[in-house]
């Protein structure tokens, strides 16, 4: 990307939930920091959306295991795996209805006495270590994951001590969808000896619901970063479940390119998520959900 010397650029996140761009923002701010490190005050801030990233992903885990295992979760893991979803499942139809991601139950369980964490951490360690669990993680385009499970699961011992304080990369790793457009400001100069330009990144909420919001910061855009998820192509859409993550991408990448109000602006794609994308190619075939790069694989 080539930006003109001006003392002011204003750059555009776009692309569809999930897809890393808060994450993207994140790495900047780090970047630009002297000691590249977030304040332990800043990483406290996290350390209930991480303690919630993992119970969630434990539940929808244990769902699927249930769901898609014969035998479903072992016998004696049945009333772990129970104990898990009384925390979920108390005003689940309320709460998924007002917001699909955080559900309040779960929220309260976090935010509750740090003993009823504790007490759970033996039970997310076994289910871990099931081997049905293995297996179904194998089917993992067929139910919805978050990304970061496989990091946080196996340090749940860490994360639900009473004095944890999240590390940096825990804060990178956490999802949080972002429902409200965040600016982040820094200076940079392009060359050694040239001006001070100030850059001031703007990152929009991705999933359907915010999208309609994006038209009032297409004003005044030096270039528009666009952020497609690798490793999404075998995935559903959270928002509408028989919808598939890349193809979303896809035409959301084309209706930003066709906006007459970026006709002359710098439209940069950034593939991101490149090491899950590596680990999920050798299990899932690209070619099933993608029918161009089939073709050309079968000319080749
Ligand atoms: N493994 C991995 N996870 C990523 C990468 N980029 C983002 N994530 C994770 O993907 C999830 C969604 O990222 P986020 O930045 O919130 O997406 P956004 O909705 O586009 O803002 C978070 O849990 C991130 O930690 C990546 O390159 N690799
Ligand atoms: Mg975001």
């Amino acid at each position: 990307m080539k930006l003109k010397e001006r003392l002011k650029h204003r750059i555009l996140l776009l692309g569809a939930g999930g897809a890393g761009k808060t994450t993207i923002l994140r790495q900047m701010d780090l970047m630009h920091r002297k000691d590249k490190k977030f304040t332990p005050q800043e990483r406290s801030v996290f350390r209930d959306t991480i303690r919630y990233n993992l119970l969630n992903s434990m539940c929808q885990l244990v769902r699927a295991c249930n769901e898609l295992c014969d035998a479903g979760i072992i016998e004696a893991e049945t009333e772990i795996a129970s104990r898990l979803f009384t925390f979920e499942e108390q005003d689940e139809s309320q709460s998924r209805k007002k917001c699909p991601v955080l559900s309040k139950a779960l929220r309260r369980c976090v935010a509750g006495p740090p003993e009823d964490l504790e007490r759970l951490t033996g039970s997310v360690l076994t289910i871990w270590k099931d081997v049905d669990v293995k297996r179904v993680l194998r089917r993992r385009s067929e139910f919805e994951i978050m990304d970061s499970f496989a990091y946080f699961i196996p340090q749940v011992k860490r994360i639900f001590a009473r004095d944890y304080v999240p590390s940096t990369v825990d804060v990178l790793r956490c999802r949080k969808p972002t429902c409200r457009n965040t600016l982040l400001e820094f200076k940079e100069r392009f060359r050694a000896t040239g001006p001070m330009n100030t850059l001031q990144i703007v990152d929009v909420g991705g999933q359907r619901a915010h999208r309609g919001k994006w038209i009032h910061q297409f004003s005044n855009v030096s270039a528009v970063l666009f952020v497609a998820s690798l490793s999404e192509y075998d995935n559903l859409l959270e928002e509408k479940r028989n919808r598939n993550c890349m193809t979303e991408s896809l035409e959301l990448f084309e209706g930003v390119c066709s906006l007459e109000c970026f006709r002359d602006t710098e439209i940069v794609l950034l593939l991101n998520k490149w090491d899950l994308f590596q680990e999920k190619v050798g299990n899932s075939d690209f070619g099933e959900y993608s029918p161009v790069y089939r073709k050309t694989k079968r000319v080749a």
